[in-house]
């Protein structure tokens, strides 16, 4: 039985909540004080680590702007993961060998939710087009490290089940967090004939993120990435998400910061991209 949530305070996480719902992300969690603290915001350890997210308590949504090779749309960003960094910054990886997983798409085809898969076909792909290897790899690194979601913490365990939840979850917020279009609506779009400023592209997404400017990275003096920060109170499913500033510094150029196009067929060759891509990684923590 879905379960109701704990009242929201603010508008933005009324909005994320709202969106939630409708896409019936509700997961049979057991239910969590109403006193609990936001996650990296207790004065005093928390015991139940099912109602508080710990050790990750800094919980980021990412998303990349590929366009060499481009992946998703040429009107959107698309999704990278949904990270538990610690209260420091730095996070723990690879948390729970045994609920690692090579068949993420029967899993979701077993829980039903065809619509979320088609969904992330679309907007998380892999830029290799190895859709399934890069949701793995988000479930098994990131994900097993989530400890609201960990099998102990739902009152009617399937199996799996958290691992749909999670997938869920993280595609809910990206909905939530249009990048392109804060973007755009500030006037910041791609064109390969024009260049911005970083403090422009970092109060756009503020504007969408409750005041929180978002971690942006580049790629070549070239927008690549966006993170966005969170403290969450309750459990990551159905608990309220405050934005929080980024624990991590952008690597942009302060100004000349160039917003490359997708181009609709690329012509790029497989090796060039992995070149790019692996340039890339030595500029931005991996994915
Ligand atoms: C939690 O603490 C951090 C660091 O002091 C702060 O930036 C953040 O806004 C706080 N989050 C909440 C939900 O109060
Ligand atoms: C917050 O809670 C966690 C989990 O119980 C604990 O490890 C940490 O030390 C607590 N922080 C403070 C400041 O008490
Ligand atoms: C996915 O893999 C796990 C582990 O091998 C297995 O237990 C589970 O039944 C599989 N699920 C589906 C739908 O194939
Ligand atoms: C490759 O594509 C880009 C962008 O569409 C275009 O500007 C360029 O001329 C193309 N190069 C070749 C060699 O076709
Ligand atoms: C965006 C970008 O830097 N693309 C480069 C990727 O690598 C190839 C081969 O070195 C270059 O030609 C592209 O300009």
């Amino acid at each position: 039985m879905p379960r109701t949530v704990s009242s929201a305070s603010s508008l933005s996480s009324m909005a994320l909540v709202a969106l939630g719902a409708a896409s019936g992300v509700w997961a049979d969690l057991q239910s969590c004080p109403t006193d609990v603290p936001f996650s990296c915001n207790n004065s005093t350890s928390v015991s139940d680590t099912c109602c508080f997210n710990s050790p990750g308590g800094a919980l980021l949504l990412t998303q990349f702007w590929d366009t060499d090779p481009a992946t998703g749309p040429t009107d959107s960003w698309t999704l990278h993961g949904l990270w538990p960094d610690n209260c420091d910054g730095s996070y723990e990886q690879f948390c729970d060998s045994s609920r690692e997983y090579s068949n993420i798409t029967a899993i979701l085809q077993e829980q039903g939710r065809d619509d979320l898969l088609s969904y992330m076909k679309t907007y998380w792909p892999d830029w290799e087009g190895d859709d399934e290897t890069f949701w793995e790899h988000e479930w098994n690194k990131h994900g097993t490290c989530i400890s609201t979601i960990e099998p102990s913490c739902y009152t009617d365990y399937t199996a799996q089940q958290e691992v749909g939840d999670y997938l869920a979850k993280a595609v809910d917020l990206f909905k939530g967090l249009d990048t392109y279009k804060a973007l755009a609506d500030a006037g910041i779009t791609p064109d390969e004939s024009k260049t911005y400023d970083l403090s422009d592209i970092e109060s756009a997404l503020a504007k969408l993120n409750g005041g929180s400017k978002p971690s942006v990275s580049c790629d070549d003096g070239a927008l690549n990435q966006a993170w966005y920060f969170f403290n969450v109170k309750g459990n990551l499913i159905d608990g309220e998400y405050k934005p929080t500033d980024p624990l991590s510094d952008s690597n942009c150029p302060k100004s000349g910061v160039k917003y490359l196009s997708k181009p609709g067929g690329s012509n790029s060759t497989a090796s060039s991209w992995k070149f790019n891509r692996s340039r890339a990684a030595k500029l931005v923590r991996s994915i």
